[in-house]
């Protein structure tokens, strides 16, 4: 690729404005959707993502003093620097320079650097925000490529594409988020025409050839869900719910089993020692988890601590819905959706597209009954969707508003655009015209682009 997003005459303008700099280059990152698995990954169960072609990218170059300077075509985003240093602490929630900072902090860390250089990052961007697309991880993923330029380290030579997604998939809960690994790594990984199945700890990447007579549509609810904003307690009760989920499962297994018996995340049930089949593990949690929910004094008995500790250490600053934690669920939904995964991969490799539409249908439902992250607009707009002739149709992402994910077939494409936009955006929402709405075309994973006028 050797174009870019960045208007030529910013180029040269933010180029003119510094001194011979020893290093500029311009680098670009996809966003994602994810076809299937949501809320599997920081459970440690696959995903199956793939890129889009709206994207981040970003011209950096190097200071000459230690300040890390950043700008951005959308002025939403204001300009603000900050120092390069052993610490950096990360700005208020929610600011957008705390992407750019995560990704630095942890490469300081990992490549032991000790002398703090500055660099300018200025970013241009048709990736929409905040919808579900990934847009937050784009911007870790640019501010890496660029840093690690500056720096002179080599992708795919000191760290391989794998390595470096787990690195900012653990970098970016510097913002808050307590995400799993799926965005970095399909944004490194990924590829154009195919779908990326992706396994966890350690990363495996999968990438199979996408349907060909059937194309993804993304719809925009409209519904902002801000993970660092409004969202992020509801979004992180996700993981901590679960997080509660498998220090009950540990300690059932220790009590009936064996005292050295170890789980971290969910997926060591299956992939771990213990080898149990995913219908073992819901019969555990049925067994375990005798009511849908749970008060959090009868989580802190299950666990044998007090209510005051399970606080401090789990629940933070998630609140007590009325009629307790829905535990239960919320493992149901991992395990049946890590089973949707598997099937869906096998959907495409078998060139079954009815399958796989089936299997989205039911991982919907799945999100929005059992981990209760769909909202009314999602559930009108799927519900129209598929009305409008999608043979699958789900939220995508984490939740609480952003995009759906349609499956169609090519030739019936124009008359489900036409039909979601008259009754979603115009009947439902009563905007003028569709917003948001647009196929899914792949992309190249991340990388450097070089450009003709500038030498890089
Ligand atoms: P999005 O849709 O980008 O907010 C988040 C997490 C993913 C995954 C999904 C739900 C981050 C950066 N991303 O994605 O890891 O957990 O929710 O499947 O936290």
């Amino acid at each position: 690729m050797s174009t870019t997003l960045i208007a030529p005459e910013k180029i040269s303008t933010l180029l003119k404005s510094m001194r011979t700099p020893s290093v500029v280059g311009v680098c670009r990152a996809p966003g994602r959707v994810n076809l299937i698995g949501e809320h599997t990954d920081y459970n440690g169960f696959s995903v199956l993502p793939i890129t889009i072609k709206k994207e981040i990218h970003a011209l950096f170059f190097s200071r000459n003093d230690h300040i890390i300077s950043l700008s951005n075509d959308n002025p939403q985003f204001s300009p603000v620097s900050f120092i390069n240093s052993e610490h950096i602490a990360p700005s208020a929630t929610g600011a957008w320079e705390n992407y750019v900072k995560s990704a630095v902090v942890a490469i300081n860390k990992k490549f032991n650097v000790k002398d703090y250089p500055g660099f300018h990052i200025h970013i241009s961007s048709d990736l929409p925000i905040a919808s579900g697309l990934s847009s937050s991880s784009a911007l870790v993923i640019t501010s890496a490529l660029a840093y690690l330029k500056i720096l002179g380290i080599e992708l795919n030579k000191k760290i391989s594409r794998p390595e470096l997604s787990e690195l900012m998939a653990e970098a970016e809960h510097f913002v808050g988020t307590r995400g799993g690994g799926m965005d970095q790594t399909v944004i490194l990984n990924g590829g154009e025409n195919y779908a990326c199945k992706i396994d966890f700890f350690p990363i495996k990447t999968q990438l199979i050839p996408l349907f060909e007579d059937f194309i993804f549509v993304v719809c925009d609810s409209t519904i902002r869900a801000p993970k660092t904003g409004s969202c992020l307690s509801k979004y992180n009760s996700g993981p901590i719910m679960c997080s509660i989920a498998t220090a009950i499962f540990e300690r059932y297994l220790q009590e009936k089993i064996d005292k050295s018996i170890k789980i971290q995340r969910l997926s060591d049930l299956w992939s771990g020692d213990l080898c149990l089949t995913l219908k073992e593990i819901l019969e555990l949690n049925n067994t375990i988890f005798t009511k849908e929910t749970l008060t959090s004094r009868e989580i802190a008995n299950l666990l044998n601590i007090s209510p005051t500790h399970l606080r401090e250490k789990w629940l933070k600053e998630i609140e007590e819905p009325p009629n307790g934690f829905p535990l239960k669920a919320k493992v149901r939904h991992v395990i049946t959706e890590h089973s949707r995964v598997e099937l869906c991969r096998d959907a495409l490799i078998a060139n079954n597209p009815y399958t796989f539409g089936q299997l989205m249908n039911e991982s919907h439902k799945s999100c929005a009954k059992d981990y209760e992250i769909s909202t009314p607009e999602l559930e009108m707009l799927t519900k129209i969707a598929r009305k409008a002739g999608a043979i699958g149709s789900r939220l995508t992402g984490a939740g609480f508003g952003g995009c759906t994910i349609n499956l169609i077939p090519k030739e019936n494409v124009e008359k489900f655009m036409e039909e979601v936009e008259k009754e979603y955006y115009r009947k439902y929402l009563g905007l003028s015209s569709a917003k948001g709405m647009f196929i899914a075309e792949t992309a190249d994973p991340a990388d450097y682009i070089k450009l003709e006028h500038i030498k890089t």
